[in-house]
This record gives structure tokens, sequence and C-alpha cells, in this order.
């Protein structure tokens, strides 16, 4: 600064006593002062989650000055920035995982304690933000966390809905859901930035200009609403970089429907303008199929659009002209939700920046890369063409136009193929019309990646495999990863401080390759003994919420068997609740004096239906059905419980994951693209019961089969054995366990019947009969180690040490180098 802003920036220095302090006393004096303050409660008097409230506030006042020191650094540096556009974001809590990352959660402690509070105890005063429905969106979250450690100058763009994904209700053991309006209680850890707005059309038609001699088209709006920026700030640790994260909110826009007004129809005119908030307030449940609702096509629009407003508003600040653009502008598609930015920025180059159609295209195949998360062809979003080109006209044109020069060029490549013409166009032709996003995001991106190595040969093989062979430099394959900071460090603090003991350094929670180190003492009887006590207090933990939720009571020594996931027929949680019913058939079948030979198991099963998803659902019933049976049998007592835990949520996980001793990822072989539950157990030390699908294919590379318990059919015999149909040798125990179902021994036989029959009569399509032999197995193999408890101890170290290749930092490294060309960062304060 220099002259007047010199003088002014001085005066406010003097002002000020410099950065927050993070000691104890200054932290109590800052939270004191919130409770005053802005909770507006007694700093004699107030409560546990006043104390929250105060101590978020307090927490996040630290945040906004990195987040400041951050962004003033980038802009000043003006490196090639990160856009990671993702329509769910599911952050979970943020209180324990700031603490943490900033490096105060000591100091925060010390000082609540003096005020009479628990930090632990406020914790759980936060609820979720659940703003995305399972992996996926969990993942953007883990990401985006490795992207502020490592310093990468990035945003994350996304939308703030005002339901997250609904609370899951059990009600005589069927699924209910209701509304999660999280906001409810207020949300300190974003900031709302009124000035920061953007006008987002709809609807209108096309007209046409001519602008210096040259035609040049006109999008006409029908509606227009405003996006309204919430920015959360995501700390790095062990850094100063603290990167946001900007949702955006819909809102009514400033402009006036005049009509309405003048006649007099003002009521009607104030509601129907509050209807624009309607485009962010819900999040879509269902996390396989989208198909054709205007309503989720208006908030994809609406925050891909807001979100190009504010790239390129800030790239001009900087820039007068787009000659650079890609060399500063990196645009992450996550899956193909947020693919119309790719028309869109066609369009704000072609018809307001006027650029021609070329140089446009030119930036666009250069800036955009595309990561697919999905096998599942009902994965693949359609839009349906009439749907588009009433609510976004001008897109749909750009997108024909896009598709016209691909076909062109296609032809002149492999001729008139007519077959294969249609299925790479972007528009699907028949009696509805559809755009292919899938289609389109390849064929605009200059990378499309994967999310594990056998999801991307599926990718390359079958899924796009025409793509493939056109264009084989452009896939690539990036394994997921999960955060080590919030799945070992906030979630399972006794083994954080284990590692660290052992390895003699905290610096794995930045370099996680160095869980290695671990290897070397998996056979040591001390660490041995003190890895068991730390995992013994985990289960402690969780047998406690267990009984507090389900009133059911569970042996600590049993092993404690866990799925958590969404429910879906391919994810296979109805294989492994027929196994537990062969299970307890087996127990109740046996001498009593053979009982003594059976490894008590707590089984534990949660996860979230689709709301309109029935056979997952009766899925849910059927374990609520079993476990009532089960738990109710005092003849087979502590020998075998199942749970099945509701509202399966981030702070559910954080809870049960470190108190597990195995945990299944049994998809049918193909299915899961990549799957990163299962990273979240391997770094906890659980083993893993699952098949080769998805990243555990890798996390085998990393730990050895003989670390694990594996079972089932390859990717390669599953179609084989698909087409076999009837003919499929299933095992008798499978028909007699499916016979009980349908037979009514745990009631409801009506309810379940066509449960039943998704895997009996030749349509198993999951393979669930032609998997149970040897699901069976694998379970008695997991029953034999459980018994050598050294040797168990032994492989759960080896999980945690062989974890390291599955933290979201090496995805995010991978992906700065091979597809974004992003340098760090970092900011020097
Ligand atoms: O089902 C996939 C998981 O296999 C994967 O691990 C995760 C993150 O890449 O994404 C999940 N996913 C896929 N969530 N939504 C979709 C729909 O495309």
């Amino acid at each position: 600064y220099s002259g007047e802003r010199k003088a002014k920036a001085e005066r406010i220095l003097g002002l000020m006593d410099g950065f927050l302090k993070n000691d104890p006393v200054s932290l109590q004096k800052d939270i004191l002062e919130h409770v005053e303050y802005t909770v507006a409660r007694s700093r004699f008097s107030f409560d546990d989650f006043e104390a929250y409230q105060a101590l978020s506030h307090s927490v996040r006042d630290r945040l906004i000055e990195r987040w400041h020191d951050t962004q003033v650094y980038f802009k000043r540096k003006d490196p090639k920035r990160l856009y990671f556009l993702s329509l769910e974001f599911l952050m979970g809590r943020s209180l324990s995982n700031s603490v943490i990352n900033l490096g105060i959660r000591d100091q925060c402690a010390d000082a609540l304690s003096q005020l009479g509070f628990e930090f632990e105890v406020l914790a759980e005063q936060e609820g979720d933000a659940a703003l995305g429905n399972g992996g996926l969106a969990r993942l953007s979250a883990c990401q985006m966390d490795s992207l502020a450690t490592l310093d990468y100058p990035a945003w994350g763009y996304g939308l703030r809905y005002q339901y997250g994904l609904f609370r899951q209700v059990i009600l005589d053991g069927f699924q209910h859901e209701q509304p999660d309006y999280w906001l409810n209680f207020g949300n300190p850890w974003e900031i709302e930035r009124v000035h920061v707005s953007y006008a987002v059309k709809f609807y209108g038609n096309v007209e046409e200009e001519i602008l210096n001699g040259e035609k040049c088209k006109v999008w006409i709006p029908g509606e227009t609403v405003e996006a309204v920026a919430y920015d959360n700030p995501i700390p790095g640790y062990g850094t100063r970089n603290t990167v946001n994260l900007r949702l955006w909110a819909a809102k009514p826009s400033g402009q006036h429907d005049m009509e309405s007004y003048n006649t007099g129809d003002y009521i009607n005119a104030v509601v129907n303008r509050q209807r624009a908030e309607t485009i962010s307030s819900v999040l879509y449940p269902d996390d396989r199929s989208h198909q054709g609702k205007e309503l989720r096509l208006k908030q994809q629009y609406f925050f891909v659009s807001a979100s190009l407003q504010d790239i390129i508003r800030r790239f001009k600040e900087a820039h007068d002209n787009f000659d650079v653009f890609p060399e500063k502008v990196a645009l992450q598609l996550n899956d193909t939700h947020p693919s119309l930015a790719i028309p869109e920025v066609m369009r704000v180059l072609v018809d307001e920046e006027h650029l021609g159609w070329n140089r446009a295209w030119d930036i666009v195949c250069k800036i955009f890369s595309f990561t697919t998360h999905t096998v599942l062809p009902e994965g693949l979003e359609k839009i349906p063409v009439d749907l588009l080109e009433s609510l976004l006209p001008r897109h749909l044109q750009i997108i024909y136009d896009i598709n016209f020069n691909f076909m062109e060029e296609l032809k002149k490549k492999i001729g008139l193929d007519y077959d294969r013409l249609s299925r790479m166009s972007i528009v699907e032709e028949g009696a509805v019309k559809n755009i292919r996003m899938a289609n389109l995001s390849i064929v605009c991106c200059h990378t499309v990646d994967g999310v594990s190595r056998v999801h991307s040969e599926l990718l390359k093989s079958r899924v796009f495999k025409d793509f493939y062979e056109l264009w084989p430099q452009k896939f690539q394959y990036k394994t997921n990863g999960v955060t080590q900071r919030r799945w070992i460090v906030v979630s399972n603090p006794g083994l954080s401080a284990l590692i660290s003991k052992w390895l003699g350094t905290e610096a794995w929670i930045r370099d996680v390759d160095l869980l290695t180190g671990l290897r070397e003492y998996a056979a040591d009887a001390d660490l041995q003994q003190e890895w068991k006590m730390v995992r013994k207090v985990n289960k402690m933990r969780l047998a406690e919420y267990i009984e507090a939720m389900s009133g059911v009571k569970v042996s600590l020594d049993a092993m404690f068997d866990v799925q958590i996931k969404r429910i879906h027929e391919y994810k296979r949680q109805l294989l492994n609740i027929l196994s537990i019913i062969h299970r307890y058939d087996c127990i109740k079948n046996m001498e009593k004096s053979d009982r003594r030979k059976v490894v008590p198991r707590v089984c534990i099963i949660g996860g979230k239906a689709a709301p309109g998803y029935e056979i997952a659902k009766k899925i849910i019933k059927l374990c609520h059905a079993v476990a009532e049976k089960i738990n109710n049998d005092t003849d087979v007592g502590d020998l075998l419980k199942l749970v099945f835990i509701p509202d399966y949520n981030v702070s559910v996980a954080e809870l049960v994951i470190p108190g597990a001793d195995l945990s299944q990822h049994i998809s049918t072989a193909g299915h899961e693209a990549s799957g990163t539950g299962s990273m979240k157990f391997l770094m906890n030390g659980c083993l893993l019961l699952a098949t080769a699908d998805g990243s555990t294919i890798e996390i085998i590379e990393e730990i050895g089969s003989d670390n694990m318990f594996l079972f089932g059919a390859k990717v390669h015999e599953v179609q084989a054995l698909r087409e076999k149909g009837p003919a499929l040798k299933t095992p008798l125990q499978f028909a007699r366990v499916v016979k009980m179902v349908r037979d009514g021994y745990f009631g409801f036989e009506d309810h379940f019947k066509s449960l039943c029959d998704t895997v009996e009569g030749g349509s198993d399509f999951y393979l669930l009969g032609s998997d149970f032999a040897s699901y069976l197995e694998a379970q008695a193999a997991a029953d034999k180690a459980f018994v050598d408890q050294e040797k168990w101890t032994r492989m759960s170290i080896l999980s945690t040490a062989g974890s390291g290749r599955f933290s979201s930092d090496r995805t995010m490294e991978e992906y700065a180098k091979k597809t974004w060309g992003i340098e760090p960062c970092k900011c020097p304060f």
C-alpha cells in the first residue's frame, strides 16, 4: 500500500493485538466473549450447547484469520487454481477436525476444563453436515482436507442444501425418512457472503442478434434466481493454508415481476418469488439414478452457473483476456453432476465474451477433467432433451453443436459405422430423446479418471470401450483415498497416540507412508498389548452406544463384525444377513458341548436405503426381523447378536469404525467402483472380509491376501456365472436359509417374498447363491483367526501399517501432477 491506504493499514495494524493467541487463557477469554456477545448468554451461566457455540465461534475466528491470509496470498501469487465442482459434500462435524488441523485441540480442552466443560461432550453437541449421499460425497470432503493440507490452491464449489440427507428412523423394523433441517440451530462453520451473489437464469428463448456485423445468439431468460455464497473454511493440517468450500444458496432475485405486482396480486407475487429458494432446499436422496427430474437439473445448473460466474470474475480481476485461462484454471467435474459446466463455459465465452467458437472450444478442451464414480448403467445420467430445451434452451443448442462437430470428426476416423456412431453420440435417439452427460463429459474433458484400477479397466473394456479406442490417452485412474486426519487422528485418538509413540513421531499425520514403520513391531508383545488395550476401549465405547440405542447388551469378548454403508443389492447386505441366519441355525442345531467352540459374534449392520428403493428397504426390515429373533433367544445368548445401527452418518462411522474387529466389503465383483469405507477400517486396524472388487484389489497388494479374508467370484468370472442362470450351483445351506425366510421363520413372509425372489429361481443377478459357500469359508477363516488373538493383533497392526497408500493425500498429489497441473502454494505467514 502507499499513501492514504498505507496510513489506514498502519492505523489498523496499530489497533490489532496481532493474530489471535492459542494459549488456554486467551482461548478462555475468547470463548467467554462469544458466550456474552455472539450467543448472547451470560458468561456466568451457559450450558453445553451454548459452550459448544461459543467454542466454535472462537475456532472459526482462527479459521477466518488463516483463510484471509491464504486467499490474499493466492491472489498475490496468482497460481493455477483447481476448482472442484461437486453437487455433494459430506463434511460431517467440523469442530474436532478443525481444532486438530489448527493444532489447538489440547489448548481448547484445557481452556474448557477450567471453565467446567469437557471438550468431548461439547463436540457431541454438533450435528452432521450431511450434504451428500455416501461414498462420492465423503470422498469430496476427504479430498478438500488433503488439498488444504498439501497447500494446493484449490476451491470447492457445491450447493448449500437446507435439508441434507434424510434422517433414518426405524419403526417396527421399517425405515422411515424424516427431513434433516440441519440449519435449525445455526451453523458457525459457514460465513454468509451477502455481497457475493450472482443472477442465475432459466427458461426463456434464444434470439439472434447482429453484433459488429456478426450474427450472435442471445438468451432471453424467463426466470432469474439469485445465488448467494456461503463460505466454509477448510483448514490444512500442519500448515496455515486454509482453503474455501463455497456453497450456493438460492434466494429470490432482486428483479421483480412487475406485472404480478401491478395487477394487484401482491401475495402471490411474493409467494412465487419465494419459490426460488426451493432450488437449494433439498438433497436428492438416491445415489443410483436421477433421470429426468426438473428440480435436479435446476440444482445442477444453478450451482454450475454461480460457480463459473465467480471463477470467471476472479480470473478477470487479474487478466484482461482469456489467453492464459487454461494456465490459471483447472475445472474438475466430480461425476457428471456438474457437467452442464461445459456448455455453460462455451456459452459465456462465445455469447458473452465473443471469443468465437473455435477459440472457446480450444479453452474448454484444456480446462475440464472428469472423474466417474460408477460402473452401473443406471448411474450414467441422461437428461431428456425436452426438459433441457425448456429449462436451458441455449445450452441445448450448444450441446447439439458440440455433438455435430464430434460426429463429423468421428466419421472421418471410423467411417460410417452407424452403430458405433449412435453409441458414442452425445444425443441418444429413441422414444424419449436424451442427452448423455457421460458422453458429453468424455468428449470435452482432457482426462477421464476412474476411482480404482479395476474400475478404470472396466471403463476401458466395457462402459466406455468405444471412447477408449478413440482416445486411449484420456483414460486414467487415481485410486481413491481417505484422510487419516479425520479417520485416525480425530476419530481414534487412542490409536493415533499409540502410533505416534511407536513411530517416535507425529509426522505420519502428514506423511502417511511412515505408517509402514509399524510393520517391524507387528509381532512385538508390548505393542500388541497396547494395541489390544486401545481397541478394547473403542469396543467399550461402541458397546455402550449399541446398548443406548437398541437396548442390546453385547459382550466385549465377541468379534465385532461390521457392515456399514448405503443399502444396495450389489453391496449384498442380504448375503450378510443370510449368513447370520445360517450361523444362528448352526448354533441351534449344535450339541450343547460343541457350542463352546463357537466364536461369539456381534454382527452390526447400518445404512440408509434410498426412499424409493423397495428391495433395499426390505433388506433393512429383514435385518430387524432376524435380529428380533436372535437377540431374544436366550438359548443362543452372547454367541450371536445382530444389531442394526439406525441413521448411519459420518459421526456414527467415526464411532463404529475404531471399535470394529472385522468389516465387510462384499459387493459382487465388478460393481463397486472403488469403495472407501474399507480404507477407513484398514487404517484403524480392522480386518477385512471382502470380495476382490474395487480398491480392495489394491488393498490386497499392500497388505497381502493372507492378512484378510477374501472370497467370491472374481470380476472376470461374473459374466459367465450370470449366463448360467438357473443352472448355477448354489449350496444346500443357501436354499435352506432362504426357505427359512420364505416360510416365515422370522415373520412377514408375504413382505419378504419379493426379496427372496431376487436371489432364487435363476434371477440371482448379484450372485449371492453362487458366492455363498466361499463366503461361509471366509467367515470360518475369520473365526479361526480371531481365536488366536496374537495372530489377530499382528494382522490388525499390519493392516494399519499397510494403509498409507489409501490416503487422499496420495490421491490429490496424483491428480495435481497428472490431471490438473497445479503446484502447492504455501502461505508463508
Ligand atoms: O459407489 C461409489 C463407490 O464405489 C466409490 O468409492 C465412491 C467414491 O468414488 O463413489 C460411490 N458413488 C458412486 N457414489 N455415488 C455414485 C454415483 O455415481
